[in-house]
Order: structure tokens, then C-alpha cells, then sequence
């Protein structure tokens, strides 16, 4: 009878920690990066951004991205992405654009738009202030195969000009051009 008793207790347990850990990995993972300007990393960020990973509907992994900037970048639209190395100094190191697979190509300007990385355009207003807010289900911040957090991390770059997403194919700049900004991301 105590042996049953007990049997029954361990069971609870079990399920109990199972529910727990399935709870627990539905958590949404987070991350965040402070954004500086190119060259003035140790000075004070010109913006944030955040990202959370959330499941869809569907159950396919989606992460929202925020991205706040608050001075130093000209009036205008700016090309953002994720690049693929977390390292901005200097933002060159920060390589090409995230795009894992077997058919990768991080070229900035060839296979634009279609990297794991590439975001939409940030539109400053007069008072030097952007707001991007968009959903991406091409990376994760969990683990896996389109994980951000790979070996050498990511980034985010903000570059001089507006990314026209290469409508005529390869063309030198039409994802942006020169770097302004670069955040390394951290998950937390
Ligand atoms: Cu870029």
C-alpha cells in the first residue's frame, strides 16, 4: 500500500515538472541591442532595439523586432538588417548580411532581399527620431539551424541610404550602401 502511495507520488511529480519545463519553454525568448553610431562605440547610443520570439498561430517561430533611434542619423529612409557577426568595431566587422543554409549569400547587394536578415527600411522624421516595428519568421533567437545566436552572433546595421531591395538585381548600394550605425545583440 505505501509502495503504491509513493509510486502515485512520483508520478505527480513527474507530470508536474513536465508541465512545468513545457511551460517554461514557451517562455519568449528576448534580446536587445544598443545601437551607436559607426566609430563612436564607446560613446552614448543613438538608439535601442528589442526582439522578442514568439510562436505564430501556426506554431511557426516569429520574432517581433523594435527598433527606436533617437538622434544622429540623417532625415530620411535608412536600410536596416541583421549581419552576420557581433561586431561593430568597426562596423565593416559586422560582415555581410545573416543568411545561414546551404544556399547562403551574405552579399549585401545579391540575393537582396532574400537573406535571413533583411528587415525593412527606419524613416527618420525632422527631429531625428525613427521608430521600426516589424515581424520576421526568416531568423530565431532560440536555438537552431536560423538561429541569430550562432557562433560568432549578429548584429544590426543601419546604413546611409535607403535599401530599394535590389529590384534590378546586383547593383553596388541598393541595399543601403555605407554603414551608419551597428548594435551588437544580446540575448537576455
Ligand atoms: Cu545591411
Amino acid at each position: 500500500m505505501t509502495i503504491k502511495k509513493n509510486i502515485g507520488k512520483s508520478l505527480l511529480i513527474i507530470a508536474g515538472s513536465f508541465l512545468l519545463s513545457n511551460a517554461y519553454a514557451e517562455e519568449p525568448k528576448k534580446a536587445g541591442a544598443l545601437i551607436y553610431l559607426c566609430g563612436e562605440e564607446n560613446t552614448t547610443p543613438i538608439g535601442t532595439a528589442t526582439l522578442v520570439e514568439t510562436p505564430s498561430d501556426e506554431g511557426v517561430k516569429q520574432v517581433d523586432v523594435n527598433i527606436t533611434i533617437t538622434s544622429g542619423l540623417s532625415v530620411g529612409k535608412h536600410g536596416v538588417h541583421i549581419h552576420e557577426t557581433a561586431n561593430c568595431t568597426p562596423c565593416g566587422d559586422a560582415q555581410g548580411h545573416f543568411d545561414p543554409g546551404p544556399e547562403s549569400n551574405s552579399n549585401p547587394d545579391g540575393n537582396h532581399p532574400f537573406h535571413s536578415g533583411d528587415l525593412n527600411n527606419i524613416a527618420i522624421d525632422e527631429n531625428g527620431i525613427g521608430i521600426l516595428q516589424t515581424t520576421t519568421s526568416r531568423v530565431t533567437l532560440s536555438a537552431g539551424p536560423i538561429s541569430i545566436f550562432d557562433e560568432n552572433g549578429s548584429a544590426f546595421i543601419i546604413h546611409t541610404n535607403e535599401d530599394t531591395y535590389c529590384p534590378d538585381g546586383v547593383t553596388t548600394g541598393c541595399a543601403g550602401g555605407s554603414r551608419d550605425a551597428c548594435g551588437i545583440i544580446y540575448s537576455f
